[in-house]
Parts: C-alpha cells; sequence; structure tokens
C-alpha cells in the first residue's frame, strides 16, 4: 500500500516526464516496482502525441520539443508490446529517433525507405498506419515482426534476413532512373548487416553505379552480441561529429546573407569544404567504394539527425550517412544486458525479467551440451557461428573453449567455405546455423564442402516451423535441399538424445553431415551417459504392427506415437533417423508387407523425406498407399508455434485425420 501510494506521488511530481525516462533511471525503477506499465502508459496518454500521428505526414507538423516527446511515447508502447507478446526490443528502441527523423526528412512513401532485416522497423510501423494494430504484434493475422511488402505500402521491400537493404535500394533507385521518376531511395543498414558478403557486394555495385541513393549507417557496434570483425574495429574508430551538420546550416544561412555570394558559390565551397573534409577522416574506406560519406553523427538526437539528413537528402549520387546509435536506448536493462534484449519472449517490463523462465532443456541446450564433451577429447573440433552465438549455443561451448569458437559475423556463405578450408587441413568445423539462415550459403555447401566430399558438419538449429517470426525465419527447406547433393548425411535425430549421439557419429566421419533439430524444448526423454556411434542409414523399428506403416524423421514421430495409442491403430512406426541415405532395406521389408504408409516430417513436402520414401518406392516398382505428411508448398505465416502447425497439417490433429483417413481408404 505504502509502496503504491509513494510510486503514485513520484508519478505525479514527474507528471510531464515519460515513462521510459522513469524506467531508465535505476533509482526509479525500484521505487516503481508494483506499478503496472499499463497504468503508466494510461498516464501518459493524457498528454499522448502518439494518439495525433498516424502517417508520417503528422510528423511534420510537431515541433523538435514534440518530436523528442513523441520519441518516448513510442518507446514506451514498444516496450509494452513487445513484454506482452515477446519480440525485438533492442533494435527498435535504439532507432526510434532515426526513423522519426528519416520520416520526418523524406516523404513515404512516394520516397522509398528500405529497412534492412526488420527486426528494428517497430517505429517505422507506429508511424506508418499500423499503431493502432501494433498490440497484435507478431500474433497470428496480427502485425508482422518485420517489413512485410503485403501489410503495408511503407514496406517497400520485405526482410527477415539481414543484409538485403543495400542491393534492394540499388535496385530500386535504378527502376526509379529507368522510369524517369523523382523520388528518394533510403536504404537503413545496421553495423551487424554490414559484415555480410551480399552488403558489400551491394556497397560495391552502388559506389560504382552512382546511382542516387542514401544509405544511413545505424551503427550501434552491436549486432546480436558485440559485433565482430574488420569493419566493426573500422567503425569503431571514427569518433562522434557533435553539431558538424547544425554548424554547416548556420554557415550556409550567414554566408546567404552576405550580398554578391550566389547559391551555386556556396554550393562549391561547401563541396569544396566536404571534399577535405573526408578526404582527411576515416570515412575513407565509403568513400574509396564511391560514396559521398558523412558523419558519424549522434542518433539520439534530432537536432543532429534532421539537418543531417536534409543535408544529405538532396545530393547527386550515392551518399552514406553514418549514424551512431544505443542498442536497447532508454529501457536500462535493455541498454545493459543488449544481447538478451536483442530478441526477447514476454516480460516483466518492470524488472526485466521473462515470465516463462526455460528451465527444460532445449535442443540448442543439448547440441551445446554434445558439442562440449565432444570437443574435451576431439582437439580438431571447431565451432562456428555466423553472428548467432548465444542464439546456437556457442556461447556456452566459448565458455569451455574460446579459441575454437569463431564468430564470422552474419556471413553464412563465408562461414560455409571458411569451414571448407579448416575442413580440407585436418580440423573438424561444426558450423551451428539456424536452417532459414543456411539457404544462403547453398553454392558454398555444394561447391565447397559436398563436391570435395570434406567433413564438416551442419548443426542446424530451429529447424522447421519457428512460430511467431514466421516465413523469414521458418527453416522448412533443409532437408529437401540437402538432399538434392551428393555426398552428404542428412542426419534428423527424433529427440535431445539422439541428437547427442548423432553429433557424436558426425565427428567420426570424413564427409559432410547435415543435423536438423527444431526451436524450443527438447522431448524430455533424458541423455545417455556415453556417446553411441549410430550406424550410417541404419532405420530404429520403434513399433511393430500390421495396418499401417509409419515412417519419419525427427520429433513428430512423438505425435505419431501418440495418436497411434490414442485410437489404438495397429501401426508399424520407424524412425528413420537418415533423409539420406534411407535405410532402404529395411523400408522396404515392411512396404511389401503394409500398403498404407504414412511418412512424417516437419520439413518441406517438395523433395523432402517423403518424397524420397516415393521414389524408393518406385524404383522398386511397389505400389501403394501412401499420404505424405510435412509442410506443404506455401510459406507459412507467423503465428503460435502450435498455429503455424496447423496450418501446415503437422499437428497432431492432422496427422490423427491423415492416419484415419488413410485407413479408411478403400
Ligand atoms: C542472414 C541472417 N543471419 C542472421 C540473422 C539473425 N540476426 C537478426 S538481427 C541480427 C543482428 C543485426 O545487427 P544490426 O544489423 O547491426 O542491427 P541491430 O540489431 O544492431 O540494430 C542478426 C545476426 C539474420 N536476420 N539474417
Amino acid at each position: 500500500m505504502k509502496k503504491d501510494k509513494s510510486l503514485k506521488n513520484l508519478c505525479l511530481m514527474k507528471k510531464d516526464k515519460s515513462l521510459k525516462n522513469l524506467l531508465s533511471s535505476k533509482k526509479s525503477q525500484s521505487m516503481l516496482f508494483g506499478q503496472s506499465v499499463q497504468a503508466q502508459v494510461r498516464q501518459q496518454k493524457k498528454v499522448s502525441i502518439l494518439n495525433r500521428v498516424n502517417f508520417p505526414k503528422d510528423l511534420k507538423k510537431l515541433s523538435k520539443s514534440q518530436l523528442k516527446a513523441l520519441s518516448q511515447e513510442i518507446r514506451d508502447k514498444i516496450i509494452e508490446v513487445v513484454s506482452k507478446n515477446g519480440g525485438h526490443l533492442g533494435g527498435p528502441l535504439g532507432a526510434v529517433e532515426l526513423t522519426l527523423a528519416v520520416h520526418y526528412v523524406f516523404n513515404a512513401p512516394y520516397d522509398k525507405i528500405v529497412i534492412d532485416t526488420g527486426h528494428q522497423s517497430y517505429p517505422h510501423k507506429l508511424v506508418t498506419g499500423r499503431k493502432n494494430n501494433f498490440h497484435t504484434l507478431r500474433q497470428y493475422k496480427g502485425v508482422c515482426g518485420f517489413c512485410n511488402i503485403a501489410e503495408s505500402e511503407y514496406d517497400v521491400f520485405g526482410a527477415g534476413h539481414a543484409s538485403t537493404a543495400i542491393s534492394a535500394a540499388l535496385g530500386i533507385a535504378k527502376a526509379r532512373d529507368y522510369q524517369s521518376q523523382k523520388h528518394k531511395v533510403v536504404a537503413i543498414v545496421g553495423d551487424g548487416a554490414l559484415t555480410a558478403g551480399l552488403a558489400f557486394e551491394g556497397l560495391n555495385n552502388t559506389g560504382y553505379s552512382k546511382t542516387n541513393i542514401l544509405v544511413v549507417l545505424n551503427d550501434n557496434r552491436m549486432s546480436i552480441s558485440p559485433n565482430v570483425g574488420a569493419i566493426s574495429s573500422y567503425l569503431n574508430k571514427i569518433v562522434l561529429k557533435p553539431g558538424y551538420f547544425e554548424l554547416r546550416k548556420r554557415t550556409r544561412e550567414l554566408l546567404e546573407k552576405i550580398p554578391g555570394i550566389g547559391k551555386e558559390e556556396i554550393d562549391r565551397v561547401f563541396k569544396v569544404q566536404e571534399r577535405l573534409r573526408t578526404i582527411t577522416n576515416e570515412g575513407i574506406f565509403f568513400e574509396s567504394m564511391g560514396f559521398q560519406y558523412f558523419g558519424p553523427i549522434d542518433g539520439h538526437s534530432l537536432d543532429e539527425l534532421i539537418p543531417a539528413l536534409q543535408n544529405v537528402k538532396n545530393l547527386e549520387g550515392p551518399v552514406l550517412l553514418h549514424v551512431k546509435t544505443e542498442k536497447g536506448k532508454g529501457y536500462a536493462f535493455a541498454e545493459k544486458d543488449t544481447d538478451k534484449f536483442h530478441g526477447m519472449s514476454p516480460f516483466d517490463p518492470i524488472n526485466g525479467q521473462k515470465y516463462v523462465a526455460t528451465a527444460k532443456m532445449t535442443y540448442t541446450d543439448a547440441f551445446a551440451n554434445a558439442l562440449i564433451r565432444i570437443a574435451e577429447d576431439d582437439k580438431r573440433i571447431v565451432a562456428i557461428t555466423a553472428a548467432m552465438k548465444s542464439g546456437t549455443g556457442l556461447n556456452k561451448f566459448e565458455k569451455h573453449f574460446p579459441e575454437r569458437t569463431i564468430d564470422v559475423g552474419i556471413a553464412e556463405q563465408h562461414s560455409v567455405t571458411f569451414a571448407a578450408g579448416l575442413a580440407i587441413a585436418g580440423m573438424k568445423p561444426v558450423c551451428a546455423i539456424y536452417s532459414t539462415f543456411l539457404q544462403r550459403a547453398y553454392d558454398q555447401i555444394i561447391h565447397d564442402v559436398c563436391l570435395q566430399n570434406l567433413g564438416v558438419i551442419f548443426a542446424l538449429d530451429r529447424a522447421g516451423l519457428v512460430g511467431d517470426d514466421g516465413p523469414t525465419h521458418n527453416g522448412p527447406f533443409d532437408i529437401a535441399y540437402f538432399r538434392a547433393i551428393p555426398n552428404i548425411t542428412i542426419m534428423v535425430p527424433k529427440d535431445e538424445n539422439e541428437l547427442q549421439h548423432m553429433l557424436y557419429t558426425a565427428t567420426l566421419l570424413k564427409s559432410p553431415v547435415s543435423i536438423r533439430y527444431p526451436r524450443g524444448n527438447a522431448v524430455g526423454v533424458g541423455l545417455d551417459s556415453e556417446l553411441k556411434k549410430i550406424e550410417i542409414g541404419k532405420a530404429e523399428v520403434i513399433k511393430e504392427g500390421k495396418d499401417l506403416l509409419i515412417l519419419g524423421v525427427g520429433p513428430i514421430l512423438y505425435d505419431a506415437i501418440d495418436v497411434v495409442q490414442e485410437i489404438k491403430c495397429n501401426a508399424t512406426i520407424i524412425n528413420a533417423r537418415f533423409a539420406k541415405p534411407l535405410d532402404e532395406e529395411l523400408i522396404l521389408k515392411h512396404a511389401r508387407k503394409i500398403k498404407n504408409i504414412i511418412t512424417l516430417e516437419e520439413g518441406t513436402l517438395n523433395g523432402g523425406f517423403g518424397s524420397a520414401v516415393l521414389e524408393l518406392l518406385n524404383k522398386n516398382k511397389i505400389k501403394s498407399n501412401v499420404k505424405m505428411i510435412g509442410i506443404p508448398d506455401d510459406f507459412i505465416e507467423h503465428g503460435k508455434p502450435d498455429i503455424q502447425k496447423k496450418l501446415a497439417g503437422i499437428d497432431r490433429e492432422s496427422i490423427k485425420n491423415s492416419i484415419q483417413e488413410i485407413l479408411n481408404r478403400k
């Protein structure tokens, strides 16, 4: 009671201060403990500017001080919604002023604002017509967590994977020029995204093309973990230039007042001054790439951002504006623990703690623990991540083997060829990459690893459907894309115990291996204390019955086991374990006896495990009733995993229906 009263007083005293200011101050956090964010937000609404802002045109009516107040409200809104729904936090909080300034200076949707990756697009969504639905963020049929062209004309280019913005923006700018249009094109890119080859390819082509385009580099020195690599070190050396653009603007105004000096002469003076400045400063890297470089400026100061953007808006050719921001800006917990607050499951905004503690073992944990065990004995093991150390569990591995943990940045392609180099020279590299992100490295997998039959292990986390992040992050394709390539062994563990044995087995091979496992909690079967070698291409018979043959890979088998028990179906269930090579002998033996067959996988049906079974049956002229259960030829939209599974037809109910349907076939 007493606490509540003091809280109330505090809020009244600080009525003019925003919720964010209150939350940012450590002292206030403890005093605020117990007051719901909703209550604080309600209080905010009394003077809400956000209430009056729906589209970028509304921003242009605001004064600078109103824009500053709006930044706070946007932060409050993001914290409120992400704390309930889960989502990205650090990136969006760090991009608030930058987003407002860009929309203040440019005229979207006429001008095209391309946002890289899109996880930091929440402020953009809030001021481009999606404020009233923002509470549905990442929910099924709700606002998407990334930019999505189907959602809004302000989302110029869809993303989710990093580093595409420069190339896409160049394409958009070129199309504008071909069609004699006049709008501006802006790409907003993070320093993390700049570590990808694709971003460099984009810079290279853009700088050379001389096209009118603005790249805004949002440099917060963070990827998900601290950013790594030479480009990151280079950017860190470039120091802020406070007040530079304001000074420039004032100088111009002064010069314009002097009689006899025309606009052209002033422009010329500024151009020469700019050239001298960029020749001597560290922006020389971008200058050498063909960009006019400006900055760095403080990305949280609207007083810096707005004049800077106005200044570069009408320049000819490729321009890069370097902006320094803080990830998690304005929310003390997110500022302090940037890695954790990059993306969050629902949490208490007052203390920053997640509501659901993950006490259960996840597949990621099982992978990391097994790799640590194996690496203790096998000194050849090197673990590679492409900027996803915590997501892949390699942060744990790094604690044991820092010198054998390598973060290459957002550089999946490089990571695979780098691994190929390690393998050819006697090491045993393990590329721990999400299924969806490995798509980027397909040629490297074929050309650099599989063609040379090198012992690289691909540990594919988040294989299958991932839930709220949606189709950009779903990983349904890996079984199919790997199946097409000679020499590779595709392992699909049904649980965490099999995962550890498969990983161990993979390290004993001298050829490429992919092991795929889903997001989230493992089945909970426990772990054998001894690591076992599994015979390559050997399936496991889980249960024998005469009416139905269920052939599956992965944890989805447990759903089938449950369903079969529930409906008392007399089925043979086989854990195929390997999508390649198949245990042909065992499958054929059962397929010759049982006509009704169901294949099961949490992967695409196009060319996946079920296809492999069909090809085998066809090759051996076995005529069966086959029903394939897997992800259909579609991109499954964002929503909770159970909704996604239902949409894809791989939930228990769908499995049950499929079994009943095939058994009822005449
Ligand atoms: C190809 C690819 N690999 C990995 C990721 C996972 N990922 C999402 S955001 C992010 C960090 C991006 O850093 P930056 O561009 O600097 O944006 P910030 O979050 O710092 O604002 C990473 C690695 C991704 N989205 N795409």
